[in-house]
């Protein structure tokens, strides 16, 4: 029994694990901020972040090391691997950005 239980609360934290709460709660920048860093980053105003527009906005937001943060943000978000963050793919972009600008800065 206490192991069907234990299985169930296991599984729980795979879909959502238990670091979350307190990691969003260090979040220095709301993913609306972001969003809204990103979007004035695209300088050429074309609706996609090219890395070199990435790297901008990632130290704009204080992340370490932009230029591979860039590279892993598009390795993360670029979905159809054309190289760009399109507005689809913003979503995830902002996702990954937010967990740069929170407790992961520290190391
Ligand atoms: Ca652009
Ligand atoms: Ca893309």
């Amino acid at each position: 029994m206490s192991q069907i239980v234990f299985r169930k609360f296991a599984s729980a934290h795979v879909n959502r694990p238990i670091w979350a709460e307190t990691k969003r709660a260090s979040i220095t920048c709301s993913e609306e901020q972001i969003k809204l860093v990103f979007e004035r980053c695209d300088s050429d105003q074309d609706g996609q972040l090219t890395k070199k527009e990435l790297k901008k906005a990632l130290s704009e937001l204080g992340v370490e090391f932009p230029n591979v943060r860039a590279m892993s943000a598009l390795w993360h978000a670029d979905e159809n691997g054309d190289g760009r963050v399109n507005p689809n793919e913003l979503a995830s972009l902002v996702k990954y950005a937010s967990t740069l600008t929170s407790a992961d800065n520290a190391y």
